[in-house]
Formats: structure tokens, C-alpha cells, sequence
């Protein structure tokens, strides 16, 4: 493509420019004038504004991508838990203080105009934040990439609690205007689903075509993806479904209008809103619409439209990678091998080669729930063609495993892509093993027990496909963006240029031992702290006090990630302040904030969040009690409360049961801010210790080993209940009804479930992590220490820099170079 469009200035860099573009948009594109404008109004003109001057950024990181083809990489994701934009856009192209003059010239603030922005969250957790960091390193390492995914109508939910239950109510977050995507309906893409299939003989060829039985339409919506003030700007690409108008035409022509409306709304479902299932999958039928809805889509404009005429798809291992976040687009693999064979006549062995080196699969899990399977029956009414082929996959493998190790039908059972039992079914994680040329954890001790616990049979026949990328996040949202206090401390002490080279943070090693550093850290946790209690009383009422230890735990609420665990340190803390076994007065004092959703349907989930707002109610209404412990619950936990939150943490709770959370990242961000970890030798925890140091780290619990161990020799919570009389306690007190106006009945659930399941061994830790309290207590006694070992979690975290993920990625399996743009 040639340039034919004139260049046009962008506007320029000055508090002038600024000013003069804000009131363009806010007059030209909003419609309105500053004396008329809304708090939307604005906003809407400011982000416009922020977005004009990545206008021309993006257009020339598109333009010199044209002119130069190179090798890429296309991030294939369900979600993209993005968070807001407004600021990460100024952010990148280094326009906080102008923006921040021009407004204030035109008596306007901008935090008033930031907070009316609704941040996009189009995720559930962290594999939808990992999504996000990982697309803003490889815009700010240069790499040409392309995010694709779903631009869902509906977000994760909005939480409420109603009676201390949480209630869920839909996130319309398009309603107000969404001025960060730019809609193409001309690069509209037509999926099909259902129909049949016929083979024919084309000149003694056997061929395959796919009449399908209904379609949609996907229509691509761009979003910038600057990189950090390089001047590149990769695209983030989300697909909407709408019905097609031949769908339509033909219902019309019968003359059923109302039908043909209907018709357009089944269509348009597709893309409505997004599972709010984090870890545990329902196999409903249109999530499978949605995944191959996207990936058909991403795949048809990856080839068709990026690549262009005439290009010899033999070459496409060169020029792309894949890459599989999780199994949700895992029907990727069958569908380019439709592509190859079907639709471009290649023969079945060569398409093959190249499919499995186009992808590359992450896996995100070690719960056997979590893992994706499709029944047969479905994906065969929805794809019938795709379950064809991945017969033909599961064949040609299993004869491969045959002739590797004879006929050993036991193993050929187990390594089948189709499971028989209780139903026949695609496991996708094993489709994903054998279509693509490499498999990673997302932590060492993750991709361990994965080629250990989950994926044993693939390990042993491709050991080379497995390697390992430890999870990172993106300090420019997590510290630059969210941390100005730190940020600017740590631009003082070393310089700049740490916030794309995070390793460069261990030159604040020696200033832990700087007295006057150490302070100078403390006052910045502590104006953190202030800014957590504003937006606390101003979001949800809730009163906290900045001068007490702040103990936070944020999550998505899973039995494994085990809240429980730290409901119980509450409740047995609360029964020793009221007792008179802990002195109120020089007891450490506490304030545990917790931020959970649960999905809609796990129940356990939801009764345990019940119970952590009843005992906090109770606690934070106790006189004596709650001079020395509080408990902070505010609703709907999202990127944009953790953005105040984790800044202002003193201690990061990461408890989960060692063995089952995959990464995590939420304890990256807490340790980069200088938070201490309290935590289990579990995910990403075990690198974090290793780097921070024993010293810096508060561990407890069981390793994954001992944890196995135990349950093969038969668990037996209730004897921990026996014979430990503070856990008895505890529990007793729950079961008593204390937190629950008496009612014995309202918690029982919980309390058996502890007594005589407890799959995730909360009472197996609960010893050792009271005592692991004890020693958090004792160090936080000692604020010099304590500041000290929170300077060193800083110093040595870079490491967690998504960057570092990216340059693992790409040295072990994408082998994509930087393509710096230029002018
Ligand atoms: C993670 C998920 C997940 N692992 C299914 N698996 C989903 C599974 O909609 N679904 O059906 C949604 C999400 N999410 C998390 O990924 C891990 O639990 C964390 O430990 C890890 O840090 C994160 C990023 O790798």
C-alpha cells in the first residue's frame, strides 16, 4: 500500500496544542461547549484528544508494517481485561503534565475527567490482565503483533452485596460512548456453523465441502495499543457478532418481520457478554460459539486481508505465530487445517506441518476442572466439518503413538484427543498438545507439575515442545501509572529509563540501607494509604484508618486460592481480642481488605463471601475489637481499585493451596509496590521468594509434595479440628451462629465442607499460617526493618516485568525481531 493521504500535523505537543485540540473535540465531534459540557462530555473530548495524538502513530505503524512485511505474532485471547485507557494513552505519549495544565487552563481537573471513564473488562482475572500486559510490552518492545479477541456488549459483571450476598448486575460499559475503538464493518468477516458435510472426487482427488446451515457476521473493532513513548502503535483487534442480511432477507421475504428481528438478536448473542467463569469452564453452547466465532474471524483476516494476494501460505510458519492463551481458541487448529486443505487444496500431511508450527499453546491450569472438553455431539451440530478433522488429528496421532510404544491400549486411552467417558468428548488442552510446536506454563513450579501431573504422556513423547515462560505484568500501568509517589522516589535515586528496563530497580538495593531513603519510602505508602481511604469513603462509604497495617487479599474467590484461610486469621484473631488472650492496645493493628467476585453459579464462593462481610460487620462493630482489627470488603474488585489499592498495601495474602494456582500476578504487583508476601510455596510465589530473599518473605503451608502426599494417604481435616484448639475455636464460633445473628444454619455449609472435605486443606495450613501471622506482626513492630525489607521486594521484582515474559517468549518460541518506526 502506498501513502496517498497528505500528512497531517499531529497536534502539537504543547499546553497550547493540547488545549486547542480538547476544545475541537469537545465543540466538533461532542457537540457541545465547555460552559454546556457534562462530566461525560468532557471526558469523551478528553479521550478523543489523547487518541488524536496516537492517531498518527498508529497510521504509520500500519503503514510501514505494509511496506515491510516481517515475521509476527498474533495473541489469540478470549479476554483482555484492559482496565481504563485514558491515562495509559497519555501516559505513552508522555502527555500527563500537559493535559493535566491545559485542563487545569480551562478550570477543568483531570481526575474529575479520569474517574468518569468505565474501564473495559472484558476479562475475568488474570489471564485477561495477562492479555493486556503482555500486548502493551510487545507495543513497547517493538514487536510487531496483533491482539485479536471479543468485544464483548457485557463485561464481567458489576458486584453488589445486598445483605453481605453478593448480587450481579450487568456491566454496560458501552452506554456512555466507547471512544477508544474504531469500528471497520467493511472488514466484515462471514462465519459459518451447523449444516452438513459431503465428500467428492474432484479428477480422482477427494475433496470435502462444508455446506453450513446458518452464519453470522463479525465485525472488527480496532483499539490502539501504544507502546511506551516509542512512538509504535499495535492494534488490539475485538470482533462483534451481527446477522447477516441474507439471513435476514430470507426471513423477511416470508413476510415474518418479527422473526427476522428475532433472528438478528439470536445472532447477535454470540459476541453479548462474557462468561463469568474464571478457572472453571461450563461447556455452554455458545461459548463454543464464541470461541470459533473469533478465531474463524482472526484467522480469515490474519490470511486474507494482513497477508494479502497472492501469498504463498506454504511460507506461513515464517511470518506468524499463533499463540493459544489457553484452550479457549484451541478450534484455531482445526480450522486453518480447514483452510489449508479445504478451501486452498493443500494436501492433508503438508497442511498439517504447517498448522502445528503456526501455534503455540499456553496453559494456564492444573485443576481438572478447568480443562476445556466439548462433547462430541455438540461440536459436531455446531462444526461438523472441524470435528471431522479432528478425528482425523486423534487418528493419525494415535497411530503415531502405536508405533512409538506398541500397542498399549491403556495408553492410548488416556493420550486420545477423544475422552469416552462419562461422555465422549474433545479434551481441548490435548488437541492442543499435538497441533502445535510448543507447550508453556506460566511459572516454574507450574510447568513443572505440568509436565509432571497434567500433560505426563505428551512430555514423555515431545519433551522438546515444553518450556516454560514465568507470567509478568506491565510496569507502566502497575507502577508508573498507578504509583506516582514510588515512581518518581525511584526516578530521583536512579534516573529513568527503569520503566522499560525493569531489572534496572536493583540500584535501589544499596538505598534499603539509606535511612533517609527508607523514610522517604514510608511517606510515599503512607500518602498511598490516604489515597486508598478518599477513594474507599467516596466509592463505598467504608471508613478505613491509614495509620493502621494494611492486609490485602485480591482475587477472584476460589475454594483453591483459599479465603478461608485468611476468614479464619480474622475470626481466630477477633476471639483473642475479644477474650483478652490479645491486648487491643498493643496488638499490631490491622485493617484486611478483601476484593473477590465469585461466579454466579459456584455457590461455595458465594457463601464464603457472605460470611467474610458478616464477620466484618461484626468485627468493625465490636468497641474493643475494632481498635485493633478491621475488615474492609468493598464491592466489585477491578483493575481500577487495584490500581489505588495494591500501592498502598503493606502485606500481599498469597495462600493458596500449593500446587493448584498456576502463576498468579496479582503477588508481582504487590511485591513490585513494596508489599511483603505472606504466602505458600505455590505458582509464581516460589520465584518471588527465591528473588526477594527468605528474609523478605513470610512462608508457610504445605509444599505441593507433602500436600500430594497426604491426600494419597487420606486426608482427615477433622483431625486438625480435634486437636488444635484455636482452629476448634474458630470454627466453633462460626458454627455458633456469632456472625450470623445466631441462626446455627446460615454457615453450616462451610463449616461441614471444612470439617469433612476440605479439598484445598485450609485446616491442614491453618497452624502454620496463624504462626507466619505471628512473625508478620513482629517484623511490622519494627517499621525500619520492615521499610527495609519493602525497599529490597522492590529492588529485586523487575524480574516480573512483562517485558522479561515477552523476551522469553520470543526467544523461545515466537523468534520475532523489534521493528523500530520510524520518523
Ligand atoms: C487462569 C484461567 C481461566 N487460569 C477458564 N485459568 C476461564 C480458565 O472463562 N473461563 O472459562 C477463565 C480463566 N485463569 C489464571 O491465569 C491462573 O489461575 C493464574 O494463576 C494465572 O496467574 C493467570 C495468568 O496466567
Amino acid at each position: 500500500m502506498t501513502e496517498t493521504t497528505p500528512p497531517i500535523a499531529t497536534p502539537e505537543h504543547t499546553v497550547e496544542g493540547f488545549v486547542r485540540q480538547y476544545l475541537r473535540e469537545l465543540t466538533y465531534t461532542q457537540g457541545t461547549t465547555l460552559e454546556r459540557a457534562s462530566v461525560d462530555d468532557k471526558y469523551l473530548a478528553l479521550a478523543r484528544t489523547a487518541r488524536a495524538y496516537l492517531m498518527s502513530r498508529w497510521n504509520r505503524t500500519v503503514t510501514q508494517q505494509y511496506r515491510q512485511p516481517v515475521r509476527g505474532v498474533a495473541y489469540l485471547s478470549a479476554e483482555y481485561l484492559l482496565g481504563r485507557q485514558l491515562d495509559n494513552a497519555l501516559i505513552a505519549s508522555g502527555l500527563e503534565d500537559i493535559a493535566q495544565e491545559a485542563l487545569a487552563s480551562l478550570g477543568l481537573s483531570l481526575d474529575e475527567l479520569r474517574a468518569a471513564e468505565v474501564e473495559p473488562g472484558l476479562g475475568n482475572g488474570g489471564l485477561g490482565r495477562l492479555a493486556a500486559c503482555f500486548i502493551d510490552s510487545l507495543a513497547t518492545m517493538n514487536i510487531p503483533a496483533i491482539g485479536y479477541g471479543i468485544r464483548y456488549e457485557y463485561g464481567i459483571f458489576r458486584q453488589t452485596f445486598v445483605d453481605g450476598r453478593q448480587v450481579e448486575e450487568p456491566d454496560s460499559w458501552l452506554d456512555h460512548g466507547s471512544p477508544w475503538e474504531i469500528a471497520r464493518p467493511e472488514q466484515e468477516v462471514e462465519i459459518a456453523f451447523g449444516g452438513h458435510t459431503e465428500k467428492t472426487t474432484v479428477n480422482g482427488v477427494e475433496r470435502t465441502t462444508w455446506t453450513p446451515g446458518w452464519s453470522v457476521l463479525a465485525i472488527p473493532y480496532n483499539y490502539m495499543v501504544p507502546g511506551y513513548l516509542n512512538g509504535r502503535v499495535n492494534t488490539l483487534r475485538l470482533w462483534s457478532a451481527r446477522a447477516t442480511r441474507a439471513f435476514d432477507l430470507k426471513i423477511f421475504n416470508y413476510g415474518d418481520y418479527a422473526a427476522a428481528v428475532r433472528a438478528q438478536t439470536f445472532a447477535e448473542n454470540i459476541t453479548k457478554v462474557l462468561y463469568p467463569e474464571d478457572s472453571t469452564p461450563q461447556g455452554k453452547e455458545l461459548r463454543l460459539q464464541q470461541q470459533y466465532f473469533f478465531v474463524a474471524a482472526s484467522l480469515h483476516d490474519y490470511i486474507e486481508r494482513l497477508l494479502g494476494e497472492g501469498f504463498d501460505l506454504r511460507r506461513l510458519p515464517e511470518r506468524i505465530t499463533f499463540q493459544l492463551n489457553d484452550t479457549h481458541p484451541v478450534i484455531a487448529i482445526p480450522e486453518l487445517m480447514r483452510i489449508l486443505v479445504d478451501l486452498k487444496g493443500l494436501a492433508w500431511d503438508e497442511a498439517w506441518e504447517i498448522t502445528r508450527k503456526c501455534f503455540a499453546y499456553t496453559c494456564h491450569t492444573l485443576l481438572p476442572e478447568a480443562l476445556e472438553v466439548w462433547p462430541v455431539e455438540l461440536m459436531s451440530r455446531l462444526l461438523p466439518r472441524h470435528m471431522e478433522i479432528i478425528y482425523r488429528i486423534n487418528d493419525e496421532f494415535l497411530a503415531q503413538v502405536r508405533e512409538r510404544y506398541g500397542d498399549d491400549e491403556m495408553l492410548v486411552r488416556r493420550m486420545s484427543i477423544i475422552a469416552e467417558h462419562p461422555e465422549r468428548a474433545v479434551r481441548m488442552a490435548f488437541l492442543a498438545s499435538v497441533g502445535t510446536s510448543k507447550i508453556n506454563g506460566v511459572a516454574e513450579l507450574h510447568s513443572q507439575l505440568l509436565r509432571e501431573k497434567v500433560l505426563t504422556d505428551f512430555a514423555d513423547l515431545w519433551p522438546e515442545k515444553f518450556t516454560n515462560v514465568t507470567n509478568g505484568v506491565t510496569p507502566r500501568r502497575f507502577v508508573r501509572l498507578s504509583n506516582p509517589g514510588l515512581s518518581a522516589l525511584i526516578t530521583e535515586a536512579i534516573g529513568d529509563g527503569w520503566a522499560t528496563d525493569l531489572e534496572r530497580l536493583r540500584e535501589l538495593e544499596p538505598l534499603a540501607d539509606d535511612a533517609a531513603f527508607r523514610a522517604k519510602f514510608r511517606e510515599v505508602k503512607q500518602a498511598n494509604k490516604h489515597r486508598l481511604v478518599d477513594l474507599l469513603a467516596r466509592r463505598d462509604g467504608i471508613v478505613i484508618d491509614p495509620d493502621t497495617m494494611l492486609d490485602v487479599m485480591v482475587k477472584r474467590l476460589h475454594e483453591y486460592k483459599r479465603q478461608m484461610l485468611k476468614v479464619l486469621h480474622v475470626v481466630s484473631t477477633y476471639d483473642k481480642l475479644r477474650t483478652g488472650e490479645l491486648d487491643p492496645a498493643s496488638a499490631v493493628h490491622r485493617t484486611v481488605v478483601f476484593g473477590a467476585k465469585a461466579a454466579p453459579g459456584y455457590k461455595m464462593a458465594k457463601e464464603i463471601i457472605a460470611l467474610i462481610n458478616h464477620v466484618g460487620a461484626r468485627v468493625n462493630a465490636d468497641p474493643v475489637v475494632s481498635q485493633a482489627l478491621r475488615v474492609a470488603f468493598p464491592a466489585n474488585y477491578n483493575v481500577t481499585v487495584a490500581e489505588t489499592l495494591i500501592p498502598a498495601a503493606d502485606l500481599s495474602e498469597q495462600i493458596s493451596l500449593a500446587g493448584k494456582e498456576a502463576s498468579g500476578t496479582g503477588n508481582m504487583k504487590f511485591a513490585l509496590n513494596g508489599a511483603l508476601t505472606v504466602g505458600t510455596d505455590d505458582g509464581a510465589n516460589v520465584e518471588i521468594r527465591q528473588l526477594v530473599g527468605d528474609d523478605h518473605f513470610f512462608l508457610f503451608g504445605l509444599t505441593e509434595p507433602e500436600a500430594s502426599a497426604i491426600q494419597e494417604a487420606g486426608y482427615r481435616p477433622s483431625a486438625h479440628y480435634e486437636q488444635n484448639p484455636s482452629l476448634r475455636h474458630a470454627l466453633d464460633l462460626i458454627a455458633s451462629g456469632e456472625f450470623s445473628g445466631g441462626d446455627r444454619s446460615v454457615f453450616e455449609p462451610i463449616v461441614s465442607n471444612l470439617l469433612y472435605e476440605d479439598r484445598f486443606m485450609v485446616l491442614a495450613d491453618y497452624q502454620s499460617y496463624m504462626d507466619a501471622q505471628e512473625r508478620v506482626d513482629a517484623a511490622y513492630r519494627d517499621q525500619d526493618a520492615w521499610s527495609r525489607s519493602a525497599v529490597l521486594n522492590v529492588a529485586r521484582s523487575g524480574f516480573f516485568s512483562s517485558d522479561r515474559s515477552m523476551r522469553d517468549y520470543l526467544d523461545r518460541i515466537w523468534h520475532v525481531d523489534p521493528m523500530p518506526i520510524e520518523g
